[in-house]
């Protein structure tokens, strides 16, 4: 039985160790070889109690037609796809504002993410630009206490004509500031990626239905506060639900076909 299962499947999921980050767990985690990849300690709990109490000086906006309700600072390609793009290009000098005077009150995880991901690669890693526009936003602080739908988030499809159209992998990295203690709130990942034809599996505005996933092997984590995981969202996953408070900061990487490494939220 095993045998033949693994004959169908192209592949198996390596996930026996944690990965830290190093160029070959990178190129395993882009290509679906590795389910994630730990940055352990990326933050002290100090620096992720400082940056939440800063961007709890604003206001955390509700996602547009997401249930259940997700909240964050900062704007989303996700959004803006049903606006236009001008909107989104329009909205991103004033939030990287807002970002940049809550980084400066604590610490610039978006900074350090880059260069650890450029020391690893030798790569450029720089935030993507859209020609005729300009840089795009990165990093969301983003509060996910209610649960997520089963998803992906996937460029290629959903923002076909933008620059980050162009990726031929995408990640999200989420650091995690705080988190009610408690064993809910997982992330839970599954080993089965979007594939052209899954949109009869599509519910609303982002969520699938759960068919899609159906015998895929999966692996849940715990997140720790001061943490950076690292995932594939061409694969399906999904975030727990949880009683108490659950912050992150994150952003999508993506790796664009001349081998540059692209941020955006
Ligand atoms: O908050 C998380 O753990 C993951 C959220 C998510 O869906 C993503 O980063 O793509
Ligand atoms: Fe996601």
């Amino acid at each position: 039985m095993a045998a033949t299962s693994n004959q169908i499947k192209s592949k198996v999921w390596d996930n026996k160790q944690e990965y830290h980050l190093t160029i070959e767990s990178l190129r395993m985690l882009l290509e679906n070889r590795i389910p994630l990849i730990r940055l352990k300690e990326f933050a002290t709990p100090q620096e992720c109690e400082i940056l939440v109490a800063q961007a709890e000086l604003f206001n955390f906006d509700c996602y547009q037609n997401v249930n259940p309700k997700i909240e964050r600072i900062g704007i989303t390609v996700f959004e803006y796809n049903r606006i236009s793009k001008a909107a989104y290009f329009q909205a991103v000098e004033r939030t990287t504002k807002l970002r940049d005077c809550i980084m400066a009150a604590s610490f610039n995880p978006l900074e350090r993410l880059m260069v650890k991901i450029q020391e690893c690669t030798g790569a450029t890693v720089r935030i993507a630009s859209e020609p005729l526009y300009g840089s795009y936003y990165a990093g969301l602080i983003r509060k996910i206490e209610q649960g997520t739908q089963l998803h992906i988030d996937y460029a290629p499809l959903e923002q076909s004509k933008w620059e980050i159209g162009t990726v031929i992998y995408q990640l999200s990295w989420n650091l995690y500031l705080k988190f009610s203690p408690n064993n809910h709130g997982q992330t839970r990942i599954y080993d089965r990626q979007w594939q052209p034809g899954d949109e009869q599996y599509k519910l609303d505005s982002y969520g699938y239905g759960d068919t899609v996933i159906a015998d895929a092997d999966t692996i849940a984590f715990q997140p720790y506060v001061g943490d950076v995981f690292i995932f594939n969202t061409r694969n399906y996953h999904t975030v727990e639900p949880m009683d108490g408070q659950r912050v992150t900061f994150t952003s999508a990487i993506g790796l664009l076909p001349n081998g540059e490494i692209i941020l955006w939220s």
